[in-house]
């Protein structure tokens, strides 16, 4: 059986919240998503008959262990970085599936018919956060996935877009070299994992991130060809739509609340999208990716980044001992920790420089820890900062260097079909000296409190910590 939506769903009900109250999906659904502290399915969506909507599946590192079959939530980083170290998928076409149980075509398109949210406060309108962005790059032929915001319009046939200047921007921008439409389409509700590798920001010469999803998951995906454009979808997607992006129309878009949690960043004339179809499955469920505050949005793009560091900061000097990468979600994305030992003078210094040098542009804050902090405890990693790190000699400030379109807190060089922002980043060497160093590295050791270790006093521990 392929792994979709429903497969995971159903493996994770024990933990899913049903509400059957009425909610009103472009109204309600976006506090009540974004303060859910678990999975959550609304079965009755006012104006929607027919449809259900899911979130908050993977916001956590229980649900993204869920999401890989993992008992362990410490496994994850380590569990996806060797996966994709060593897996590639395939894609094969079939000639149907479950996602053209329900097609509507020509004068019936209807974007206004999906249950898609407003998420925040001051956003342009409606949008659509959850739909994994297909294009194919007209030279090569090879696809790319990404998942980019959409907003609605009061024509139900068009929308608007933003993307950042990476894969599928240089698909479009080899359309507008040629004056002609690029197909599009967003495929909503698949398995978790295809979503997260959608996010994934490395590079791909000839396979697709939904291949590289489904190598990671140990199977092929299946692909059904679009009924209105030249372009190939995943059979079991709850919903797909399909579309053309013209070469040369603009229209607002934005603002829209992002990662940032700010609506500023990216506003502004944004390429048209011509829908020219939508299919889905019957009784669909809608895959809704709430954007704020601290929710899906942030891991789904920071899990395939911790992954991909992982790997990458292991491999500073040849060989580094990194035992964990945690991108905070409550840190928006921009600041890494990083888990490791080193054994020489300089290694953390040149880790925290690849780290702020990846292929992600998120991360403008690199801290690194020794292997006693917990690194998912902000008062651990703070702790270390204050304690471990001195200012003058082992933090460091690198100037002109490019960071994240939506950080409103770079200063913006180009503003264009997207936006380019160059400022500094910051490195935070909050470890003990290196291992060769001994003596010198003990003396930051954390003592323990007497009594630490003696099972005798278990039930007296559990008594005094209780909160009263
Ligand atoms: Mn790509």
């Amino acid at each position: 059986m392929p792994h979709t939506l429903r497969s995971f769903l159903e493996s994770i009900d024990n933990r899913m919240l049903h509400i059957h109250d009425p909610v009103d999906p472009t109204t309600q659904v976006g506090y009540l998503c974004s303060e859910s502290k678990g999975p959550l399915t609304f079965h009755n969506l006012t104006g929607f008959p027919g449809w259900r909507l899911t979130d908050m599946l993977i916001m956590d590192r229980v649900g993204q262990a869920a999401a890989f079959g993992l008992d362990s939530e410490n496994e994850v980083c380590p569990y996806l970085a060797e996966r994709m170290a060593t897996r590639r998928g395939k894609s094969v076409m079939v000639s149907d599936g479950p996602v053209k149980e329900v097609k509507m075509l020509g004068d019936d398109i209807d974007l206004h018919a999906l249950p898609i949210p407003q998420h925040s406060h001051g956003d342009g309108g409606r949008y659509l956060g959850s739909g994994i962005t297909i294009t194919k790059d007209p030279e090569t032929g090879i696809r790319n996935e990404a998942i980019i915001r959409m907003m609605l319009t009061e024509d139900p046939q068009k929308a608007t877009f933003w993307m950042a200047a990476r894969h599928n921007y240089a698909h479009y921008m080899k359309y507008v070299a040629k004056d002609e439409p690029m197909p599009m389409a967003f495929a909503i509700g698949l398995h978790p994992v295809y979503e997260i590798m959608s996010n994934w920001s490395g590079k791909h010469e000839d396979f697709d991130e939904l291949e590289y999803g489904a190598g990671i998951l140990g199977e092929d995906i299946e692909m059904v060809k679009c009924d209105t454009i030249d372009l190939e979808v995943p059979a079991h997607a709850e919903v797909v739509i399909e579309g053309l992006v013209h070469p040369r129309d603009r229209a607002p878009e934005g603002p829209f609340g992002e990662f940032t949690t700010f609506g500023a960043g990216a506003e502004g004339p944004a390429p048209v999208y011509q829908i020219t179809g939508i299919t889905h499955r019957e009784n669909p469920i809608f895959r809704h990716i709430q954007a704020t505050w601290f929710t899906d949005h942030q891991p789904l793009i920071t899990l395939p980044m911790e992954a991909t560091y992982y790997n990458r900061l292991r491999d500073t000097h040849g060989n580094t001992n990194i035992i964990d990468v945690f991108v905070p979600p409550w840190a928006s994305q921009f600041m890494m920790i990083i888990q490791m030992e080193a054994r020489w003078d300089g290694q953390v210094r040149d880790t925290l420089m690849s780290a702020l040098s990846g292929p992600n542009l998120h991360v403008k804050v690199a801290i690194a820890v020794d292997e006693d902090v917990d690194i998912y405890n902000a008062e651990d990693v703070l702790w270390a900062i204050a304690c471990r790190c001195n200012p003058e000699t082992m933090a460091h400030i690198v100037p002109g260097t490019r960071l994240h379109p939506l950080d409103i807190s770079i200063p913006e060089v180009r503003k264009d079909y997207t936006v380019m922002r160059v400022g500094g980043k910051l490195a935070i060497d909050a470890t003990k000296p290196a291992t060769w160093r001994g003596d010198e590295r003990d003396k930051f050791a954390r003592v323990k409190p007497m009594g630490k270790d003696d099972p005798s006093i278990e039930r007296l521990l559990e008594e005094v910590r209780r909160k009263r």
